[in-house]
């Protein structure tokens, strides 16, 4: 093919579908908003239905004229929670499963194809800075260790957590325990068992404690066998009625307030592979979970699990040796996302197809340094990551087809 005859990037077949996430119409960054920033599609969500409770037809579908009234379309639903009672198996937890079935179903009779969701234990993502000021005056959110650690051991005060930690990480928390401010003090608190955007569940620290307690007795081996016993339960479904099921991976991806975490590595991954082999048991590849562990190959998981993945996030992280990371540039950070780019890019032409994906996050910029925004979620900061990936995505296709 000649340089001068390369199809424009919206012209070429098999690529990234740009999309973003929207919170529904309260989320103060609109369709409009999405579709400027070049997206056709919307990654989104019922939020204002009970975890565990059934999506409804009507719901669903009153959700999705919404979006396509402005020219986008539903790719992805981020996502059906899991109720805490099948993570835990108690309770009445074969109920709530049944219903993730009808809900299911649902999507699937409005045509809705890819399904999100978690399996991390009573919280969702987890930081503890939303506004970590970077050199240039962006700012960034970060997970501090010894203020995490300071949460659990001084605030929270959780019954054996000192044995989760080693003298020199207690001591390091309890020195920087001492440095805060009761307003830094209060806002760590927030930021960890508040809820950030996405996440379902907002506790006091008298409810978070007992949701903690949930899970005594529940460690690694038994929260994977529940995650099994639920995805032999809803994978089948999803084989009949055409849904993708993607997995998020832990965030961050390691097992935090003494709680089991198993969706992590290559090989948390891979057991479930193989305890369900559908493609339908398929996984959302984000580079920012899976980039915080050193020992995380993205490159090499995108080969592995490839054909599976059925959702991206792209984003980057930088971590230092404390065990602290923040949200870098989607370009810059310990992800390489040139040859993440490159894996997918091939990856894409192999199964001639295109994986829709959010750039996951972005830095506040700009105008949005002054506007109330879901962290992590202005409106420029991803709009900035997508271009750039948009970019880098069309560069190595380009280089690519061009040697075909
Ligand atoms: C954070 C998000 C997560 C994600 C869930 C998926 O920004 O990536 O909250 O939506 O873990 O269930």
């Amino acid at each position: 093919m000649l340089m001068n005859q390369f199809p424009s990037y919206a012209n070429i077949e098999y690529r990234m579908e740009q999309t973003m996430r929207w919170f529904g119409p309260s989320d103060p960054v609109s369709l409009a908003d999405i579709r400027q920033a070049g997206c056709t599609g919307v990654v989104t969500a019922l939020h204002h239905i009970a975890n565990g409770e059934i999506w409804t037809v009507e719901e669903i579908n009153a959700r999705k004229k919404i979006i396509e009234a402005k020219g986008l379309r539903w790719s992805v639903v981020e996502s059906i929670p899991v109720h805490e009672s099948i993570k835990t198996q108690k309770g009445d937890f074969k109920k709530h499963i049944e219903n993730y079935k009808i809900s299911l179903r649902n999507l699937s009779t409005c045509g809705i194809n890819v399904v999100t969701y978690n399996f991390m234990p009573v919280v969702d993502w987890t930081r503890t800075n939303l506004a970590f000021p970077m050199p240039d005056g962006s700012l960034a959110l970060r997970f501090e260790k010894a203020a995490f650690i300071a949460f659990d051991l001084f605030i929270l005060k959780r019954a054996g957590a000192q044995t989760n930690y080693t003298k020199e990480e207690i001591a390091a928390a309890q020195i920087r325990f001492n440095e805060m401010s009761t307003i830094e003090k209060n806002e760590l608190q927030a930021n960890i068992i508040k809820g950030l955007p996405g996440s379902e569940e907002s506790f006091s620290l008298e409810q978070f404690a007992a949701a903690l307690n949930t899970y005594e007795g529940i460690g690694e081996g038994e929260l994977r066998k529940h995650l099994i016993y639920f995805l032999k339960q809803i994978v089948p479904v999803a084989d009949e009625c055409g849904i993708q099921l993607v997995i998020h991976p832990d965030d961050p991806p390691y097992a935090i307030l003494g709680l089991p975490r198993v969706v992590s590595t290559a090989n948390d991954i891979q057991a479930l592979v193989d305890a369900v082999p559908s493609l339908n048991n398929g996984l959302c590849f984000c580079t920012g979970s899976f980039g915080v562990r050193a020992d995380n190959d993205l490159p090499a998981m995108i080969r592995q699990f490839g054909n599976r993945i059925h959702f991206l996030h792209l984003r980057n992280t930088r971590r230092n040796d404390k065990g602290d990371f923040f949200e870098d540039n989607h370009l810059e950070g310990d992800v390489d996302m040139v040859a993440v780019m490159e894996e997918l890019v091939l990856l894409m032409q192999q199964r001639k197809q295109g994986i829709p994906m959010r750039p996951d996050h972005g830095h506040q910029i700009l105008d949005d340094l002054d506007k109330k925004t879901n962290p992590g979620y202005s409106a420029i900061g991803r709009l900035k990551g997508l271009a750039e990936l948009r970019g880098l995505e069309l560069g190595i296709l380009r280089n690519t087809l061009n040697k075909q």
